[in-house]
């Protein structure tokens, strides 16, 4: 009888954990609750979690995501829904290919042990995974469909190459990612001085679906604002104009937003890139150098080289100043190389532009053309804000004459000046996005190869299906040293043309990881297909109805996802009509797990959990020299000595209670602050649960209490017809029944598992009253009200929720069939349908009774003649007539 070892309660909870997990593996397919399925026909639900890097080690932040995610699904499966929960690898990327160069490992071998690590970590946490669908992103039969995907998006002319600025490592000789170059601009790793180089390189072309990504932000109505917000942000959409300024004997063409700010132009600015700029660098040592250094260093946003051009502005207004002036045009690496990669500078107008002019020419005052419409109230230089066009009538450094534009508002001049422009020929109303094509060319090991060859005589071909995948090359660790492995390796780059036969080398970078986790989702569905990424039939569940991760991925990768997801529908792979082939319905973000930290108030260094003494812990003492240490809650990392392992938290406590805990602890957007002395009341709240099956169990039923009379109720799923419920139990129901309606709200409206586990205690508190009252409880509906704690427990607490599931069926003498294929159970409120009768007689009151309410409808004479308080003052044969009515009988006798 294990629940009567709970005394000694976390090794009991502990050996729960392992007598179940190993049940649960051993039933058979037909019982199996892993294997459990609801009807063929029942709706599914298909709940995604970001998979993981496999690094080998599980931290808090998975248990917890892994936790909300498994809890829903086990919920959403108990509510009959057949429910997808997979789970995979995003198993490509540099920490295997620094394991293979540090320690000599093979990356694929350290790649596959993490993976069996951490899948038995995930499995003493008790998170059920679909393992049948498990996907791995470095195994050759997925990544043969990341580079088929990579094709056809090629094919549809969104893959193409262009020679780009790169981050070099000179003493490693090899490129780094953005996130690799520290804030001084030097290499994480050989800490040199990282320069810019060009190199040829494959980019995906996203800005083809810059308005799309853009306006179907609106319809995910189930998306955090916040993410939504920044996703805008990084796609930045700016609708405005671009402009021809005429320059010698062509045109400087610019984007502005603001093209009622025209005629304030007092200069130009374009990219270190423009194709102006590396003409004239070509006989320009000085600009050559100007290019470089500001390559190397931080771009100072003041910076900037007068070149030997002068434009004109497009528009002349009668007598108009600013025709007449010539417009310098500079280098200004302020300027980024997207949109026309120019920049009309405005420095009345403009913060950046004012400041860049005060440098460059402060002897000439900001030009201004537009001004508040009031200009009466006090306003500065760069006045920013749109306004009214005016000239120098109205204010100082305003311009001479803006003729028929003067007076016009903002927005009437930008549309007047564009409208203007392109009759000229000279404009247009553009609208521009930020975000740049996705350079995807890696020059690293682990990653999925880029499937193009490079041949003399045919050019670039890309490599046919029927030679997918392109394997990676077998490596040991004296494969690696400086620079690109796989360029190195002949046996890879050599090879021959498919299209003419003749000699042609590998392109020999990799893609950059994002493109490996940008479809997972749909080969979730197929993971076994060997035909096709998968089959469009078999991914009819997209779009995932529930993602749920870590917000750190709010902008690319799911970017990324988005993107592709779009293009696979565009192309017809998959059918996403209803959402405008949008992959996620539903995005939640979890926070982060935060420990509690500690530092030396006067060395400001982060103590080790034995450096500190914490008998009083809301009084903690630095044990060396009894001062108080300052402590707080920062995210759990190995350099502030504040992790919390889960595989010893398990241990101790047994998973269920490490589960309730992490969804008891915050709401699942809020960080969560680890706080372990939490967990003993989720502890006692567990026991005293599996102990009721004692009292429940035990308890004569005691018969023979005055009951109220009370309709047909059903009980998990039985139908009770004659069952009647005294005041109290009726309570007790109606608070058991309400705890159940504001669950199921909870988990599918609020998605608050904190609310859940506070009434789930609720309820069992309630019960546990019920069951030590002295007062007598009906014994079936407190077995009912127990079973159906139980079932909504389960997918929270399965072992807890099993354990005391298979002692009740024990006791009751009942075979056992899981908790967990039980139903969530259906909510009934009893209206109190009790109410006091006066009895009249001759209109006399006689008797006062409680009957339900209705049952003055019913043929209540012959009750109230045996009555033996109205027989004494009426028989059969003496009425004459009976009044009924709710609350009140009348005899006339
Ligand atoms: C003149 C002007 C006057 C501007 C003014 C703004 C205010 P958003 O809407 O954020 O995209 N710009 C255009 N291309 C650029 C580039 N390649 N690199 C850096 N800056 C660039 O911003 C659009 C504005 O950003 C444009 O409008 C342009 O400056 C600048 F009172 O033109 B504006
Ligand atoms: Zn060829």
């Amino acid at each position: 009888m294990i629940h009567r070892n709970l005394r000694c309660y976390s090794t009991a909870l502990r050996e729960l954990d392992k007598k179940w997990i190993q049940r649960w593996r051993n039933m058979g397919p037909g019982l199996n609750p892993k294997k459990f399925q609801n009807s063929p026909d029942a709706e599914t639900f298909y709940a995604l979690v970001m998979f993981p890097y496999p690094s080998g080690v599980l931290h808090m932040g998975h248990v917890r995501v892994y936790t909300i995610s498994d809890v829903i699904s086990r919920f959403k499966r108990l509510q009959g829904y057949n429910v997808i929960h997979p789970m995979g690898w995003d198993a490509f990327g540099l920490p295997a290919e620094n394991a293979a160069i540090e320690r000599g490992i093979n990356p694929k071998v350290w790649t596959e042990t993490n993976i069996e690590k951490m899948k038995s970590q995930m499995d003493s946490v008790l998170v059920d995974f679909d393992w049948e669908r498990e996907l791995s992103t470095c195994s050759p039969d997925y990544y043969k469909w990341t580079q088929k995907i990579f094709l056809l998006l090629y094919e549809h002319g969104l893959a193409y190459k262009k020679e780009a600025e790169i981050n070099w490592d000179p003493i490693d000789q090899t490129v780094l990612a953005n996130e690799q170059v520290d804030s001084n601009g030097k290499s994480w790793r050989s800490g040199a001085l990282v320069e810019k180089r060009n190199l040829n390189q494959w980019f995906i072309g996203i800005t083809k679906f810059a308005e799309a990504l853009n306006k179907d932000l609106d319809i995910l109505d189930q998306w955090p604002d916040k993410v939504k917000a920044m996703q805008k942000n990084w796609i930045g959409e700016s609708k405005g104009s671009q402009v021809k300024f005429p320059c010698g004997d062509g045109e400087i063409e610019v984007f502005t937003s603001r093209p009622d700010t025209l005629f304030s132009v007092q200069y130009l600015a374009l990219s270190l890139n423009h194709p102006l700029v590396v003409k004239a660098s070509e006989n320009d040592s000085k600009l050559q150098q100007f290019i470089e250094t500001a390559q190397k260093s931080p771009q100072d946003s003041k910076d900037g080289y007068l070149l030997d051009l002068k434009a004109s502005l497009p528009i002349d207004t009668t007598n108009n100043k600013c025709t007449d002036y010539k417009i310098p045009v500079y280098v200004a690496p302020y300027v980024l190389s997207y949109g026309t990669g120019a920049v009309m500078g405005c420095p009345a107008h403009d913060t950046r532009d004012f400041e860049f002019w005060k440098v460059h020419n402060p002897n000439y005052s900001p030009l201004v053309t537009v001004a508040p419409e009031n200009l009466r109230d006090n306003w500065d230089l760069p006045y920013t804000q749109k306004g009214v066009l005016c000239d120098n009538s109205t204010i100082t450094n305003g311009v001479d004459d803006l003729g028929a534009y003067k007076g016009m508002s903002s927005v009437q001049a930008g549309e007047t000046i564009t409208s203007t422009l392109e009759s000229l020929g000279l404009g247009q109303f553009k609208t521009n996005y930020r975000i740049r094509d996705w350079l995807i060319s890696r020059q690293r090991y682990w990653g999925a190869p880029i499937p193009m060859v490079y041949c003399d005589d045919c050019g670039t071909v890309p490599v046919p299906d029927k030679d997918l995948p392109v394997m990676l090359p077998e490596v040991t660790g004296e494969t690696f040293s400086r620079g690109n492995t796989l360029d190195k390796m002949d046996s890879f780059k050599q090879t021959t043309c498919p299209s003419c036969g003749g000699h042609a080398t590998r392109d020999t970078d990799t893609m950059d990881t994002f493109m490996d986790s940008s479809w997972y989702f749909f080969r979730y569905l197929d993971s076994q297909n060997s035909e096709k990424p998968f089959d469009s039939q078999k991914v009819a569940n997209m779009p995932v109805d529930m993602y749920i991760g870590g917000v750190e991925h709010a902008i690319l990768h799911l970017l990324y996802s988005r993107f592709i997801s779009k293009f696979l529908g565009s192309i017809g792979l998959w059918e996403g009509k209803e959402l405008n082939n949008e992959p996620i319905k539903h995005l939640v973000t979890q926070g982060m797990v935060q420990g509690r930290t500690f530092t030396d108030p006067e060395t400001g260094k982060f103590l080790l959990p034995s450096e500190i003494d914490l008998t009083d812990a809301s009084n903690p003492k630095i044990i060396s020299n009894g001062k108080t240490p300052n402590s707080s809650y920062e995210k759990m990392s190995k350099s502030k000595h504040n992790g919390v392992d889960p595989g010893e938290t398990v241990k101790k406590y047994g998973a269920d209670a490490v589960r309730a805990h992490i969804l008891f602890q915050a709401p699942i957007e809020d960080s969560l602050n680890w706080n372990e002395d939490q967990i003993q009341g989720v502890d006692r709240w567990l026991r005293r649960v599996i102990s009721m099956t004692d009292t429940l169990t035990s308890k004569e039923p005691k018969g023979d209490v005055a009951r109220k009379p009370y309709e047909d109720i059903t009980l998990n799923g039985k139908h009770y017809r004659q069952l009647e419920l005294s005041d109290k139990e009726v309570e007790l129901f109606n608070e058991a029944n309400k705890l159940i309606k504001q669950i199921d709200t909870s988990i599918n409206v609020d998605l608050s598992f904190n609310t859940v586990i506070s009434d789930l205690m609720k309820y069992a508190n309630a019960l546990n009253n019920a069951l030590k009252s002295k007062e007598p409880f009906n014994q079936q509906l407190l077995l009912d009200l127990y079973q159906k704690l139980l079932v909504i427990m389960s997918p929270i607490t399965p072992c807890v929720a099993e354990e005391a599931w298979e002692i009740l069926c024990s006791k009751l003498g009942n075979p056992w069939t899981s908790v967990l294929l039980q139903q969530f159970p259906e909510t009934k409120i009893i209206e109190n349908d009790v109410m006091n009768y006066n009895i009249f007689v001759n209109g006399k009151a006689r008797l006062v009774i409680s009957k339900h309410k209705k049952w003055f409808e019913e043929d209540v004479v012959e009750e109230l003649l045996n009555h033996e308080t109205i027989g004494k003052f009426a028989t059969k044969d003496t009425i004459k007539k009976v009044i009924k009515k709710p609350g009140m009988i009348s005899l006339v006798v």
